[in-house]
């Protein structure tokens, strides 16, 4: 039996962290070595990822791997989707990369779907319509001097890899998300390319989850004190090392992937690139192994995180533990919204964007913050039951347990309301979802496990803790508020 310790590097877009797991048959420890902010930063009306400060963070995380472990096998970098860095002829980063809540993008919607209608791209990238889906970001940065010098883009994680290793590559789970895939052949989109004017050479050979990207440089062994270490490629959208990481003993289970967004769905074994998935606002990003995450993207804890910046900066009290107990004694229902409407996307004033559409809705806007936070939290919980009862008519799979990971498990409030919205047991846990994931598929490509990811998921059901909520309350009640929120 070879047990490996590995390095599992998770960007998610509140905080970054370097994790060691330490592998082997019936073996999964894992435990966090470095935490560090991921704080998106405003230049000239431009709002970017402070990308090497993120690096700085993951080259410390290493070193600190490093010394904690003795010894590191391997190393996974999973990191939010969408967003890329831009790269010219002499392989430098052109400027920082633009964050996907920046509004230009948005802005080039319009151009994209001139080419090519909205339901043409449905059927060949099968994504759900989110404005920074980085086809449109690319429409919206054409004509800009960045643009014109690129030669090559990379997503986040790739990036970090490029500089770990001096090799250029497009993990295909994350190249998913750029709207740029062929979600059937799962190559990039040639024709799509073709017809938007992207040269074809921008975007670097796709690689699959357990591959090989390179080893350590001269420079990046330096920078962290570590050997000849290989960097493998993992499910390098968090999303997909996070369903990797989701406990589930039957193929029977929903998902909700929570943190700064809820990624609701369910996984499968082929796209579902119907015209009624497209209307149902469902996405279809390619997992590990080969399977397809058929889900969407809800809003999540952005509307709590941003309600607690908007508190903190008025000096009002800021304490997630506190309001989310105060919210647990506030009466449900006293006002719902939608959570995915567009006016929530940006960064700003949450609390009074929320009270606006209450307001618009004929509600009574929230009175405390307490009250603003229980509205957040039913309004998640009924947007979660909805994406679980359409993903569940859209593919034909039949939900009998939801999976809840990421930071949002530690919300009991949340997991119980979550429950009590889909009529079904929610199983919470495990939070590092992602990082697990991310050294799971390390740790096979290296050969520590071996099996698919029934097995994987076997592992972590056998070491790691879950927490079990069922339904409880009237049925009836979520029902009438789904049809009042969603018509
Ligand atoms: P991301 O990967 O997008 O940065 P995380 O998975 O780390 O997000 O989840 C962060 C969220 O988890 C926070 O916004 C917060 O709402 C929630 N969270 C973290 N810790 C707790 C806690 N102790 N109690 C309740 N919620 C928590
Ligand atoms: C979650 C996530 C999500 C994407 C969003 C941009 O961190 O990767 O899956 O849609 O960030």
């Amino acid at each position: 039996d070879r047990e490996l310790t590995l390095a599992a590097v998770d960007l998610g877009a509140s905080s970054g962290r370097v994790m060691t797991a330490r592998v082997g048959p019936g073996r999964l420890d894992l435990a966090e070595v470095h935490r560090f902010p991921n704080r998106p930063v405003r230049t000239g009306g431009t709002l970017s990822w402070d990308v090497l400060a993120l690096y700085a963070g993951v080259l410390d995380g290493l070193r600190a791997a490093g010394r904690e472990a003795g010894s590191i096998d391997g190393i996974g970098i999973d990191s939010w989707a969408v967003d890329v860095g831009l790269l010219d002829a002499d392989g430098a980063l052109l400027g920082n990369p633009v964050h996907y809540r920046d509004a230009r993008h948005a802005t080039a919607v319009p151009a994209v779907h001139a080419v090519v209608p909205p339901g043409e791209l449905y059927r060949v990238n099968g994504l759900q319509h989110l404005p920074f889906n980085t086809v449109f970001q690319f429409a919206a940065m054409r004509g800009t001097a960045r643009f014109a010098a690129a030669r090559q883009a990379l997503l986040v994680p790739d990036l970090l890899a490029y500089w770990l290793t001096g090799a250029r590559v497009a993990e295909v789970t994350n190249a998913s998300t750029t709207g740029l895939l062929d979600a059937t052949t799962r190559q990039w989109a040639g024709g799509l390319l073709d017809r938007l004017d992207l040269p074809r050479d921008l975007f670097p050979a796709l690689v699959q989850p357990g591959e090989e990207i390179g080893r350590l440089t001269a420079e990046a062994r330096a920078e962290t004190g570590l050997a000849d270490v290989p960097v493998i490629a993992v499910g390098s959208h968090d999303t997909a090392s996070a369903v990797v990481g989701v406990p589930a003993a039957s193929e029977q289970f929903a998902y909700v992937s929570c943190g700064t967004w809820s990624l609701v769905g369910v996984e499968l074994a082929e796209p579902v690139l119907t015209e009624a998935g497209r209307q149902a606002g469902f996405t279809n990003e390619l997992g590990v192994d080969g399977t397809v995450r058929c889900l969407r993207n809800v809003m999540g804890l952005w509307l709590l995180q941003e309600s607690l910046r908007t508190w903190s900066a008025a000096g009002l009290p800021a304490d997630l533990a506190e309001l989310l107990a105060a919210a647990a004694r506030v009466s449900a229902f006293t006002a719902v919204v939608d959570p995915d409407d567009a006016r929530f996307l940006p960064p700003g004033d949450m609390p009074a964007r929320i009270a606006a559409l209450c307001t618009e809705t004929g509600q009574t806007p929230p009175q405390s913050q307490a009250e603003t936070v229980r509205c957040i939290l039913d309004s998640l919980a009924l947007a979660y039951r909805r994406s679980i009862r359409r993903a569940a008519e859209l593919s034909g799979r039949e939900v009998e347990v939801v999976h809840l990971v990421g930071g949002g498990a530690r919300n009991e409030l949340l997991c119980q309301l979550t429950a009590d919205a889909c009529g079904l047991p929610v199983i919470a846990g495990p939070v590092e979802a992602a990082a697990l994931g991310n050294a799971l598929v390390q740790a096979r490509a290296l050969g520590a496990v071996d099996g698919g990811l029934a097995e994987l998921r076997a592992l972590l059901r056998a070491t790691q803790q879950t927490r079990t909520y069922l339904p409880s309350g009237s049925a009836q009640a979520w029902a009438t508020a789904d049809a009042r929120v969603f018509g």
